[in-house]
């Protein structure tokens, strides 16, 4: 018998069409590769969101007014969250993140610089339900930077904004980022730079795998694909086999022809305008939004407050 995760995976494996789930990108190789694609001269969310973020850092803190806690979720390297500190001024701050080994080293750097916030980090996978021990009663700022939202199908997507205007309670509410739609030749050199680093990233999912199943897949049998979907408004990315692979695993093999793709991410661009819409629907109840000039990236805040 197979463990639950080997099976979820597998079950991916031999879905039509295949796929992995973008979580297994994250481990200690991927969450740095993830890093280096934030300064990629293509990769513009991650600058335009800070751009946005500061230039309107004291607007973001008024509308924010007070916070308890500023909750991180998905808080990678914590530098985003640690950018608001000066102007949001938390009394408490949560990591939260899928990748252990580099939140706690990034939360423990991050203590040295900040002595007077109070700092823990939770492990979490933001695909479960989202639970939050000992915060229950605090006034909240939860914080979803980088259009990870976008990771998400709309329908999940729904569903989380849902679940943490309910964590809300009333009270505090969430500053998130989301990248929107635009030229198509932008958004598709986004996620395939000229260095190769997101094909890198892409790949390196393979070798997560290998870890987690057993498996022997050989990334160099496997080729980087992204290209943005119009009527889906979403980059999608796969790996396609560059030629006939058996993929070896305990108790089993499965076969891939050339040219046969295995999905690995969605990442959905919104509108302003149905981003908003989505915020209201799950129950937040004033939004403030702030973009660029190019308006390439929205940074709203959602208040669960009247
Ligand atoms: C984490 N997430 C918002 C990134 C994105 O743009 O969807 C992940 C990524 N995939 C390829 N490049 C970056």
């Amino acid at each position: 018998m197979h463990s639950p995760i080997i099976h979820e995976v597998l079950a991916g494996l031999h879905a039509t069409p295949p796929f992995i789930s973008p979580k297994y990108f994250y481990d200690e190789l991927g969450s740095k590769l993830f890093e280096v694609i934030t300064l990629l001269d293509e990769y513009y969310p991650t600058r335009v969101e800070k751009s946005i973020m500061q230039l309107f850092q004291q607007e973001i803190a008024n509308a924010v007014h007070s916070c308890d806690v500023l909750v991180d979720l998905g808080a990678g390297n914590c530098v985003k969250a640690s950018e608001l500190f000066d102007s949001i001024k938390p009394k408490k701050y949560r990591a939260l993140d899928i990748s252990k080994e580099f939140l706690e080293l990034a939360v423990v750097d991050l203590q040295k610089r900040f002595p007077n916030i109070k700092m823990d980090s939770q492990i979490c996978d933001l695909n479960e339900q989202l639970q939050l021990p000992d915060l229950s009663n605090d006034r909240k700022l939860f914080f979803y930077p980088g259009s990870s939202i976008g990771n998400f199908d709309p329908d999940k997507a729904s569903g989380f904004l849902k679940n943490i205007a309910t964590q809300c309670d009333g009270q505090g509410g969430l500053l998130i980022g989301v990248d929107l739609e635009k030229n198509e030749q932008i958004l598709n050199n986004a996620y395939n730079d000229s260095l190769g680093v997101t094909a890198a990233f892409n790949l390196n999912v393979l070798r997560h795998i290998n870890r987690v199943i057993g498996s022997n897949f050989n990334t160099s049998n496997w080729q980087h694909y992204a290209k943005f979907n119009k009527s889906q408004s979403r980059i999608e990315m796969y790996l396609r086999a560059q030629q006939d692979v058996g993929i070896v695993y305990p108790n089993g093999v499965h076969h891939f022809k050339a040219g046969d793709l295995i999905h690995t991410e969605n990442s959905y661009k919104y509108t302003q305008g149905s981003f908003t819409e989505m915020l209201r629907n799950a129950g937040f109840k004033n939004i403030h939004t702030w973009t660029d000039a190019n308006a390439y990236f929205l940074v709203c805040y959602a208040s669960a407050e009247s």
